[in-house]
Order: C-alpha cells, then structure tokens, then sequence
C-alpha cells in the first residue's frame, strides 16, 4: 500500500530533499511551504505523487484551510516530518533583536505545536510516526545560539513528551538532531550573506539535506515495534570547544 508523508518546509534544505528521497521510494508527499515558485517547480519535478501545501507555518488559518483540502488520496498520513525552522542570527546577548527572537519562538514552537495538534488524529488513525528536526543545539549550547537553542530543546523535549502521551497508540515520535548542515538555513540565519555562508562551509564537509534525507528515511523505515527516539548527527569535522573560564569577573 502506498503510504504518505507530510514534510512542513519542503522548498529547501531537508524539506526539499526529504521530498524527492520518499518519492524516490514510491511515497505520496504532501509538502508545506511559503514560496508558490519554489513549491511550483517541485510539483513539476516530483510529478502527481507530491501535493503542494502552499502556507506560512505561523498562519494557523492558512494552514487549517490547506489541511481541510488536502485531496482525499493525501489526506491519510502516515509520516509527519516537522521541517519548518529558522534561526535568525548569531548575535550574543544582548545584542541580539527581541524580533528575531520572537519570530523564531513563533516558528520553532508555536507553529510546531499547532501543526503537530492538528495532524496528530490522522497519524493516531493510521498508527503513524511524527519526526520532528531539532538540533545538537538542543544539548549543546554555543554563544549567540540563545534562543534557538532553546526552541530547539524545547523540540526534543516535546517529542519525548509526545511519545509518552501517545502511549498505547502505536504511533511513533522521533527527534533528529542535525549539527553542521549546509543549507539555505544558514542564509537565512546570516541574514541572506553569501559571504558568510561561504566562510561557514570552506573546507568543513558539512552534512547535506541529502543526508538527512536519508536519516528521516531510515528511522521512518524501521519496523513497526521499533521507535528511535533521538538522533544526534554531526559532520566529522564538527565537534565540541572546551568549557571557558574568564577571569576575574
Ligand atoms: C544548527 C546546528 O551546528 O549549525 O541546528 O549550530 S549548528
């Protein structure tokens, strides 16, 4: 039986290549995004097994009216993929924009909760699986990671969370906590610096969308009495600084 997954962010990074890997493997997908462009020329590439979702996350009507018309063959879910999720800055506190740190709270947490409340019947009625995408910097803090480590913590605790409540359902919760990826995330976390992005990767072999991609794919294709709870994956080149100690303060 053909199954379908529901991917929120699907026209970049690990959305987009969540996407094409579970078309690849004969899925439905249904994709969320804000960018009818970006979302256009997916429906063209990945053909009538995709359905374009056309939301912002923080829309909560938007996203109710999209789900309402779901056409009746995406409208059974099996696999929810909590994609959507910013960070905006690096700055340390306190130079960093109260803004920035609302709209990555409003999009990291509310929206995510509000798409996840919605869809949770449909992945109970069919035994299903969330995977929500958190980071290692929802264990690792890092100066300038202030609030987007914290709804990234919040992300992992809530799957954890979830999977209790679940309990008896069969449904299945997974957290994937990526480190070091190349993305458009970065751009938008740069404020769009080419510069930056580019100095970010030189030489470090960043993970790829496409593996991650691959995780998604993996924990999703495990048998049925098998949960993954939490995935923390890093580049080789990515690993932890030494505590600090500053004197005399
Ligand atoms: C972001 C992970 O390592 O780029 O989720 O800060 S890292």
């Amino acid at each position: 039986m053909q199954k379908t997954i529901f991917i929120s962010g699907v026209t970049a990074g690990f959305g987009a290549a969540t996407a094409r890997r579970f078309i690849a493997e004969g899925w439905r997908v249904v994709g969320t995004g804000r960018r009818a462009e970006r979302l256009a020329e997916l429906s063209g590439e990945l053909g009538p097994d995709f359905h374009a979702a056309r939301f912002d996350v923080r829309d909560e009507a938007a996203m109710l009216a999209a789900i309402e018309a779901l056409p009746e063959r995406f409208a059974a879910l099996d696999v929810l993929v909590n994609n959507a999720g910013m960070a905006l800055g690096t700055a340390p506190v306190p130079q960093t924009k109260l803004e920035d740190w609302k709209t990555t709270i409003e999009t990291n947490v509310t929206a995510f909760v509000t798409l996840t409340h919605h869809l949770i019947p449909r992945l109970i009625a069919r035994k299903g699986h969330v995977v929500n995408l958190s980071s290692i910097a929802a264990t690792w803090p890092y100066p300038g990671g202030n609030v987007y480590g914290g709804t990234k913590a919040f992300v992992r605790q809530f799957s954890l969370g979830l999977r209790a409540d679940l309990h008896g359902t069969g449904v299945r919760v997974t957290s994937i906590e990526p480190g070091l990826c190349e993305s458009e995330f970065t751009l938008v976390r740069t404020g769009g610096s080419q510069e930056a992005y580019d100095a970010l990767y030189k030489g470090a072999h960043a993970i790829q969308p496409e593996d991650i991609a691959e995780t998604i794919h993996w924990v999703a294709s495990q048998p049925p009495h098998v949960n993954v709870n939490a995935i923390e994956i890093m580049p080789v080149s990515q690993s932890w600084a030494p505590l600090r100690v500053h004197r005399d303060t």
